[in-house]
């Protein structure tokens, strides 16, 4: 049996309309999982479903939040009567706020908290019990480069992503004895329309200032892409990885490893 086969997987991506979670689920399928997703209203569900089916993939979508954990364990009871058990979960969904600390308030800081990190957690109590049941499963949590670095404006951002990391882990530890890996993906810097903001050309036709600095930050200089993330997530999604838990694989084109381009 091919090791990185998902085929008769179900895979559970949230917030995967499109960005990050579409191209994860891309790879999914084409590795042979179901694929099953949520967003969190109607119309985000409808344009994920278009989306699909224009890249010819069968899904499943559902309308969820998952900061609600009524809506989350409602939403996993009724895949596992209309799918079946989730094999593959993948904690995708999440915002951000750029916005200076002094400046941020309680209540969006609790937001990006509640979405970022509570919401993986929720999600991943919800699917654990049959996991556990079934003696197998794979949870992977979408972190970042901030679940390791500091940077400035992004302190809620930095605190769930860096708390994602260690739930990460604390789900491994408690765990693993039922051959359930939880790892997490920390991806660079990657086109989507969560960073569209910091890709915006500047009224006199130059590159946004952080656009240049991360091309300067990344060894390739360049952005990477959503379908770049899709081998390494089914690397942790398969049995290649049955071995591997608790582990943060950084997919970010060298940024963590390098100081930056030096001037010339
Ligand atoms: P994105 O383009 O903003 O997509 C995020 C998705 O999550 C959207 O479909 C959004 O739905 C959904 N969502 C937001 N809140 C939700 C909730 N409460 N319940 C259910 N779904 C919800 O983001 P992305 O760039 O693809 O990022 C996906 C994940 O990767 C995020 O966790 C992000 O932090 C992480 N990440 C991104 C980058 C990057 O450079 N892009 C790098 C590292 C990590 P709506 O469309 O309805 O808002
Ligand atoms: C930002 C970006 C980052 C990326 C990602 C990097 O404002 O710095 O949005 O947070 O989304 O998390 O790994």
């Amino acid at each position: 049996m091919n090791q990185f086969s998902l085929e008769g997987k179900i895979a559970l991506i949230t917030g995967a309309s499109y960005g990050i979670g579409f191209g994860i689920a891309q790879a999914y399928h084409n590795a042979g999982a179901k694929i099953v997703f949520n967003d969190i209203s109607e119309e985000a569900v409808a344009r994920g479903l278009e989306n699909y089916k224009a890249a010819g993939i069968p899904v499943h979508g559902y309308v969820c939040d998952v900061t609600n954990e009524e809506q989350v364990q409602a939403m996993v009871k009724q895949i596992e009567e209309e799918v079946g058990i989730i094999d593959i979960l993948v904690n995708n969904a999440g915002i951000i706020k750029r916005i200076p600390m002094t400046e941020l308030s309680a209540s969006d800081w609790r937001k990006v908290i509640d979405i970022d990190l509570t919401g993986p957690f929720i999600c991943s109590k919800a699917v654990l019990p049959s996991m556990i049941k079934k003696g197998h499963g794979k949870i992977i949590n979408i972190c970042s480069m901030m679940s390791e670095l500091g940077r400035e404006t992004v302190s809620a951002y930095a605190a769930a992503k860096g708390g994602l990391k260690m739930l990460t882990r604390n789900i491994c530890a408690e765990y693993g004895e039922y051959n359930i890996q939880c790892n997490g993906i920390g991806p660079g810097y990657i086109a989507t329309p969560q960073t569209a903001p910091l890709r915006e050309t500047q009224p006199d036709g130059s590159k946004h200032p952080f656009d240049q600095f991360i091309c300067s930050r990344t060894p390739a200089g360049r952005w990477l892409n959503p379908d770049e993330l899709g081998g390494p997530a089914v690397f942790l999604a398969s049995d290649a990885s049955n071995a591997v838990n608790g582990h943060i694989l950084y997919v970010d084109g060298g940024i963590l490893a390098y100081i930056g381009k030096q001037p010339k």
